[in-house]
């Protein structure tokens, strides 16, 4: 298992006297006004929950874009702030975005790289003055990279597809930096992704990284494809690097996970009173529970899950009364800003509404959603209490609730049901009922699966994948990324002494 001490001690090693500076548009902690001061929220996405543990350890800086009405009250005049505030582990420094900006960062983000990165049916959106103003975003970025660096040596990782054109911008001005990208949602295959007018431009952007990291190998294979189809490049299968002119990419898969310890503690720590009280604010006492966490997107297969309670409660009458699905999912701001979005949000709360009216009891109904953001805390001992993780994405890069949510289980009380068009797959196929979430009878014969499962199927079943977690948490994720980013610079900096 990689820990804490390994990752900090390798980076010490090998980047002494260097700066760490990630890049991302989602911003770890936002700042709100209130009545009574400023108030701190941690961001709850899947990039977040993954680097900011990295961050705590190492220390660095931290560039995004600071969109929350309180974010520019506590930081100085380059708009930086140490976070979280009770004791400031790293830099965060916000960078503005004026209202035309924010537009194209969803409209390019959310808008077209989501839809042709799941595969979605969705028609991506395309609009050329929205991908202009994001490449204009992302030379922002730069600046505000080379500003946050100065005259120190740095090493530059950038998150996601926010930030595509970013390392492009980065080189010009200066060739010797060494800069990673890790791409947190799948690559597709080129068929897919060169519908995409600017496809040839974005890839031409992403190759002045020196290294690319996606979740799976597949989705490395995906992007070397689209290489081969949209570049004057050559392909070196060896070292699974792509050549353009003088550009060398490595491209990388380096699945992300999450800090094993701290929700495997968590797991074992919760007492039986704290649990009880969770169980009481939730109504689900002496309930099945099926768990589901995730951002309202349509990737995130919840229409799926509702038919599929439907389905399960019609086929299955004596669950009526006892089966209940708590779904925490967070509609967010880019995404409701986007009129897909917002159809499908009220495609399925519609739908939740019809299926609770049509089984609900007077003290029950089987389908709960919680829109708030709940702590971390809350949340481990809501999967420890769930009998069934369900976790059913269309298609996901990885899923990290998967991974936090057979954590969860010491008690091996539990079964994750997953869907095989999520990244996590991969790994967790052995443990988990894998299914296909486009059949929702094939979700509804998963539940019924995990309901009649006896307890020692469910605990192999759990030690297996959380055998898998454990040797590779999000600290050894974080360390091969570095690891590679430091052979890719020793080596460049080995072929610019030679010349
Ligand atoms: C992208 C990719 C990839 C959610 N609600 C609350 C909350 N969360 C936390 C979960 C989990 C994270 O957010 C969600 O992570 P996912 O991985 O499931 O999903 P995305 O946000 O879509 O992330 C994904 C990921 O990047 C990392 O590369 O795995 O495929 O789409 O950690 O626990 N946390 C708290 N309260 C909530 O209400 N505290």
């Amino acid at each position: 298992m990689g820990s804490l001490k390994d990752l900090k001690k390798f980076v010490k090693k090998r980047f002494s006297g260097q700066t760490v500076v990630i890049a991302s548009k989602s911003e770890p902690y936002s700042h709100f006004k209130k009545v009574d001061g400023i108030k701190e929220k941690k961001g709850a996405d899947g990039l977040v929950t993954a680097l900011d543990p990295v961050m705590q350890a190492i220390d660095g800086s931290w560039l995004a874009f600071g969109l929350s009405d309180g974010d520019f009250e506590l930081t100085d005049s380059k708009g930086r702030v140490r976070v979280p505030i009770a004791d400031g582990k790293y830099t965060l420094r916000r960078i503005k975005l004026t209202e035309k900006e924010k537009k194209a960062m969803t409209n390019v983000g959310p808008g077209s790289f989501w839809p042709l990165s799941h595969l979605s049916f969705y028609r991506p959106l395309f609009v050329k003055s929205d991908w202009e103003e994001y490449k204009k975003i992302n030379k922002k970025v730069a600046e505000h990279i080379l500003n946050e660096v100065g005259n120190k040596k740095a090493v530059i990782w950038l998150q996601d597809y926010h930030l595509a054109m970013c390392a492009k911008y980065l080189k010009e001005k200066n060739k010797n930096l060494t800069i990673g990208l890790f791409w947190h949602i799948p690559w597709p295959d080129w068929e897919i992704f060169i519908r995409c007018p600017w496809a040839g431009e974005a890839i031409a952007g992403l190759l002045h990284n020196d290294l690319l990291g996606f979740h799976t190998k597949h989705y490395c294979n995906n992007f070397i494809r689209c290489c081969e189809r949209t570049q004057q490049s050559k392909i070196d299968r060896d070292y699974h690097a792509v050549l353009k002119g003088d550009l060398y990419t490595k491209v990388k898969d380096f699945p992300i996970s999450i800090n094993f310890d701290k929700f495997d503690n968590w797991g074992k720590q919760f007492t039986e009173s704290y649990l009880e009280k969770v169980k009481e604010k939730y109504n689900i006492k002496n309930k099945i529970v099926a768990i589901s966490v995730e951002r309202f997107v349509y990737s995130k297969g919840i229409k799926e899950k509702i038919i599929a309670v439907n389905e399960l409660l019609s086929k299955r009458p004596d669950l009526i009364g006892k089966f209940v699905l708590l779904d925490f999912s967070k509609i967010t701001g880019s995404y409701s800003n986007l009129s897909e979005g917002l159809d499908y949000y009220k495609e399925c709360t519609e739908l939740i509404i019809k299926v609770n009216q049509k089984y609900a009891t007077s003290k029950w109904k089987p389908i709960n959603l919680i829109e708030k953001k709940v702590s971390q805390k809350e949340l481990a001992a809501l999967y420890r209490l769930s009998q069934i993780g369900l976790i059913v994405p269309l298609h996901d890069g990885m899923n990290l609730v998967a991974k936090e949510y057979v954590t969860c289980k010491s008690n091996f009380k539990g079964v994750l049901i997953l869907s095989e068009f999520a990244g996590a797959a991969l790994e967790l196929k052995d443990g988990a009922i894998i299914v296909n979430p486009f059949s929702t009878s094939q979700i509804v014969e998963a539940i019924e699966k995990a309901l009649s499962m006896s307890s020692f199927e469910k605990k192999w079943r759990l030690q297996v994948q959380r055998e898998r977690i454990r040797d590779h948490d999000v600290f050894d994720w974080a360390k091969e990324f570095f690891k590679e980013l430091y052979i890719l610079k020793s080596k460049k900096e080995l072929i610019k002494n030679v010349h």
